[in-house]
């Protein structure tokens, strides 16, 4: 009898073999991989470290904290470490708050709980007794679980812990996601596959990505989330739809997590039955208060709302000759009562106002400083466009002083090549965060602002829009896990270095090998600048595909509004090419304070990588290169394509040190994304050739096609819309 064939034993031995290491390596796991670390004298020094755990307490957040303890431990040092009730030996991790832990209580830890807050930990080693233990201490459950995923952490990424002693806080207090998903599971702007959020099927059926999705977050402290859409539907505020956002919000709510929601400003009007949505019509007042409360029944812990109103059709408060305080103040005073916050964006521009697109947020916004609620945060993109590869910091930030002011970067690659193109945006929101707005003089960075280092507010807060879908690796990159690490840990402490993260991100993602780490990390802390270079280069901004924002499309000028054409932003013509928004020009350098203002408005000393942002600058125009204007963008497209391919080059090399399938994921995306970055320079350097009228320097090689062959490509179904 033949028992199994050729087929089965084939299978078996497949499957035998991804057990053996655990899982396949399709990415699922994030940064939280926990496989058995490869040097036996790393794990000896860990277990003697941490030879045994008492951990108190019952809540449910301490539940999930042993849990995690459990899992990483076991993976990394690859036996069980038990749980006892006491400290009995040499390396016992000691790990809890004075509150649940008699053992905690009785360490001398009081002066510097007292300093960490309520979502700050302690991680030390100290005497117990006679014996040297690690502690893990905080204030609260939830600190204790951001220590444990710090503690998991050092270990993974092979720190020293025999001295450890960190004391860690978050800079921020508010460090949310918003997903811009739809309830029919698109995402505007997502590259990931569809929404996490499988709305038909909760309640009652909730799937274990919830869990994975809320213990990435925790790891890196993000402690909220936006569930839906800022181009908002109004029915996710009904019950039908109040259940399935409680049934979320229990599973985040042990990680430190609150579920926050888009309110659509017409709501009274579409749902409540009412013939207004006046902010001060009474009526309106009422409807929001009673459905704030009927939220907090089903969701007690309740973040509050995210709001885009008047913004690209969107429904506000203008529509009844309100202004935005109005309305972000009428939500306010719904939620403030039970602890909740409204997020008002500040995402607004009109195509009926004659005016420079970058102006027009300041514009509104500035004049309505100290008119908002003690709960509301202005919610401000990084830069004064959209999200751009590369603008200058918001002349927002620093101007509202007595206005919390809320960062919000875009995670997802919208316009910087989707989920194909590999690209590290630590580096972008480092260099917005660590920009001088000169508000209070030097040294008042974009930092010190958000964190209230610089105005005292009592609230912070910090947004990225997410780039999280149900894709097996959740990111459709593998290294757009990358940029959500990034967000978090910057998100928690924004001192922290791009080189800091990406190698915390590398060695916990891949590999702790040093002939691994070095070139990679190095192709990631150059990778925007990369794209900046094939995209954007030198100021320009806003020259992509029409509506979908896909590829290179500086020649669109038909576009339903004028600020939505790429000819509105680079200005091209036969003379030079970029913006004027000098005093001479759209004069948006004014709203900058004046010692940024002055640097921007001259040529001399505005930054080159700002140049064609703030200025009109003839094509034979002197670049710090010795090259004329014209010469320099042409090498800056071409090296950005080039470096793509040293890019290729360089992930080629570390083929042996990893899995071969991440490798080849990762290899084949490069394919794409070195193809499209020919694809922007040949498309860019013919089209502006066309008014420069110079030739593409001799020593570059010529664009296989003429500049109508990109012109005509168009692209149907492109994700993300
Ligand atoms: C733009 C996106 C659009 C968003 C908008 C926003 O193209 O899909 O709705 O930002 O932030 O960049 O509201």
């Amino acid at each position: 009898m033949k028992l199994f064939s050729i087929n089965t034993l084939l299978l078996l031995f497949v499957l035998i073999s991804f057990s053996s290491s655990g899982y396949a390596e399709d990415g699922y796991r994030l940064w939280l991989r926990y496989d058995k670390l490869a040097d036996p004298a790393k794990v000896a020094a860990y277990r003697n470290a941490v030879s045994q755990i008492v951990l108190d307490g019952q809540s449910e957040t301490i539940q999930v904290a042993r849990e995690e303890l459990t899992l990483g431990l076991k993976g990394l040092l690859g036996t069980d470490v038990s749980f006892v009730n006491q400290a009995t030996k040499e390396g016992t991790l000691i790990v809890g708050t004075p509150s649940t832990s008699k053992l905690i209580a009785s360490l001398n830890l009081k002066n510097q709980l007292a300093t960490i807050g309520n979502e700050g930990f302690i991680i030390q080693r100290t005497k117990v007794g006679t014996t040297q233990n690690i502690v893990i201490a905080a204030n609260t459950d939830v600190g204790v679980l951001y220590g444990v995923f710090h503690f998991l952490r050092l270990i993974q990424t092979h720190q020293d812990i025999s001295a450890v002693n960190s004391v860690n806080t978050p800079k921020i207090n508010h460090r949310i996601l918003n997903h811009w998903d739809n309830l029919n599971r698109t995402v505007e702007r997502g590259y990931a596959g569809a929404s996490l959020w499988d709305w038909h099927k909760l309640p009652d059926y909730t799937s274990p990505r919830y869990k994975d999705y809320a213990r990435a977050n925790a790891s890196v402290g993000i402690n909220g989330t936006v569930l839906t859409n800022v181009n908002a539907n109004a029915l996710i505020l009904t019950p039908q739809y109040l259940e399935k956002v409680a049934a979320l919000a229990n599973i985040f709510r042990p990680y430190g997590i609150r579920v926050y929601l888009t309110a659509r400003f017409s709501a009274p009007v579409e749902m409540g039955g009412l013939k207004t949505a006046d902010p001060l019509d009474p009526q309106v007042i009422a409807w929001w208060k009673q459905k704030t409360e009927e939220i907090y029944t089903y969701v007690p812990d309740f973040g509050g709302f995210l709001v885009k109103a008047n913004s690209e059709g969107q429904p506000g408060p203008q529509n009844y000759g309100r202004t935005h305080a109005d309305g972000a103040n009428m939500l306010a005073d719904a939620v403030g009562p039970k602890g909740g916050i409204v997020m008002w964006r500040a995402f607004v521009y009109d195509n009926k106002i004659p005016d420079d697109r970058a102006k027009q947020a300041y514009t509104e916004f500035k004049p309505l400083d100290g008119t908002f609620r003690k709960n509301v945060l202005v919610q401000v993109k990084n830069g004064a466009v959209d999200f751009q590869p590369r603008e200058p910091f918001h002349p927002l930030f620093g101007a509202m002083p007595k206005t919390p002011m809320m960062m919000e970067f875009q995670i997802t690659q919208e316009y910087l090549g989707f989920a194909t193109h590999m690209v590290f945006l630590a580096s972008l929101f480092k260099e917005t965060l660590y920009a001088d707005t000169y508000a209070k003089g030097k040294g008042s960075e974009v930092a010190k602002v958000i964190d209230r280092s610089l105005d005292k507010h009592e609230l912070t807060g910090i947004a990225g829009v997410a780039n999280i879908g149900d894709e097996r690796n959740w990111c459709g990159h593998p290294f757009g896990q990358a940029n959500w690490y990034a967000f978090g840990r910057l998100a928690w402490d924004h001192t922290l270095s791009e080189d800091q993260i990406a190698d915390e991100w590398l060695r916990m993602t891949f590999s702790n090998d040093n002939r691994f780490l070095k070139p990679v990390k190095e192709m990631m802390l150059a990778s925007r600048e990369t794209l900046v270079n094939y995209m954007t280069p030198l100021g320009l901004h806003h020259i992509m595909g029409y509506n979908h924002h896909y590829g290179p499309g500086p020649w669109v000028n038909q576009a339903s509004r004028p600020d939505w054409n790429s000819v509105y932003y680079h200005k091209a013509d036969s003379i030079g090419v970029g913006f004027d928004r000098t005093t001479k020009g759209s004069d948006a350098v004014s709203q900058y304070f004046p010692p940024v203002r002055d640097m921007f408005n001259s040529t001399q000393t505005c930054p080159e990588k700002f140049l064609l942002w703030f200025h009109h600058v003839p094509w034979d125009y002197k670049t710090q290169s010795g090259r004329i204007l014209w010469d320099e963008l042409c090498y800056r497209y071409y090296g950005g394509a080039k470096s793509v391919q040293q890019m290729q080059q360089t992930w080629n090399t570390i083929q042996p040190m990893i899995d071969a399938e991440r490798f080849v994921h990762v290899k084949d995306l490069l394919k794409v994304q070195e193809k499209e970055a020919r694809w922007w320079r040949d498309a860019c350097v013919l089209y502006f050739q066309s008014f420069s009228k110079r030739p593409i320097p001799s020593d570059l090689e010529k664009p296989p096609y003429p500049l109508e062959h990109y012109v005509k490509i168009k692209h149907l179904f492109v994700p993300g819309i």
